[in-house]
């Protein structure tokens, strides 16, 4: 799609019509949030790279036969993010709970990993029983880390308590994250163990993604994809890349199963950290937020 623009600033460039706030079943709410990236900064970037690579998107999907875009995607305005990182949580807690109330699917773009904080929250005070469903380098499992409890560094262990949380792509931790895997019996599928059974090297060929959506106890899932999951080859537009990651058709066949599986009731995509002219890092993020959508229209 190009040339001129229907719709400045919305997902895949929606005319007016497809993107009907009243009518469409999928939300995309940009959150440009960056307070507490440790090393490359940018992330605040990341919302208006996934939606300006969008508008270069078609919009038919060659695996389904369909325009999924015409059950109606709209874009929210950018969360407003300044204030405190317990202000910002809180915030984005509230107005993901109020969409979540109306039975849409939030799809939120970020910005660090930490707004996932807030996001889980809202969504659970009308879907309590949840499971979180992380794609990700880290496992993000630190306590505190630089003196806060809200850093990108910590999602998963503000959720932890609340929520069961499945791991996928991890191959970055502290001794403190193993322990609290250990203890708490976190199903944790690590990047390498996914890459073994692939190459098939291993005497047992095990299913991870049969395991991982087995190891998901609850009908209703959120559905959390950190960029960084992804292999650096092919998402190097991240804060803090780690090689070994997870490719394209890999994270694509896990997010349908996991969809055809359970109720994946929101969704993000998030830790883009824009180079520019890199265009295909944002061009992936943006195909995956389009591919989720299409999933939750399906639904
Ligand atoms: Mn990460």
């Amino acid at each position: 799609m190009s040339g001129q623009r229907h719709n400045p600033g919305a997902f895949l460039d929606l005319p007016r019509e497809l993107a009907d706030r009243q009518t469409s079943r999928v939300l995309v709410l940009p959150i440009p949030y960056e307070a507490t990236t440790t090393w490359v900064k940018g992330t605040a970037r990341g919302p208006a790279a996934i939606l300006e690579a969008s508008t270069h998107m078609e919009t038919y999907d060659e695996l389904v036969h369909d325009e999924p875009c015409r059950a109606g995607i709209h874009t929210l305005p950018p969360l407003d993010t300044t204030g405190s990182p317990e202000e910002v949580i809180d915030r984005i807690r509230v107005e993901v709970a109020t969409l979540a109330s109306e039975r849409k699917f939030v799809l939120s773009l970020g910005g660090e990993h930490s707004l996932t904080t807030g996001v889980v929250r809202g969504i659970a005070e009308t879907r309590p029983e949840l499971t979180v469903v992380q794609i990700d380098a880290h496992a993000d499992l630190r306590d505190e880390y630089e003196g806060s409890p809200l850093n990108h560094a910590c999602t998963m262990r503000r959720l932890v308590d609340d929520f069961p949380i499945v791991q996928v792509g991890i191959r970055s931790l502290t001794p403190e994250g193993a322990g609290l895997i250990e203890e708490r019996g976190v199903p944790v599928f690590y990047a390498e163990d996914i890459a073994s059974t692939c190459s098939a090297r291993r005497m047992e060929v095990r299913d991870w993604m049969e395991e991982a959506i087995e190891a998901v106890p609850t009908d209703d899932v959120y559905l959390t994809v950190d960029l960084d999951g992804f292999d650096p080859s092919i998402m190097p537009s991240v804060g803090t890349p780690e090689p070994g990651g997870l490719l394209w058709y890999e994270v694509l066949t896990f997010v349908a199963t996991l969809f055809e599986r359970r109720n994946v009731v929101a969704a993000d995509v998030v830790e883009l950290c824009p180079i520019d002219r890199l265009v295909a890092a944002d061009f992936l993020a943006a195909k995956l937020a389009y591919k989720i959508a299409g999933h939750a229209l399906r639904a």
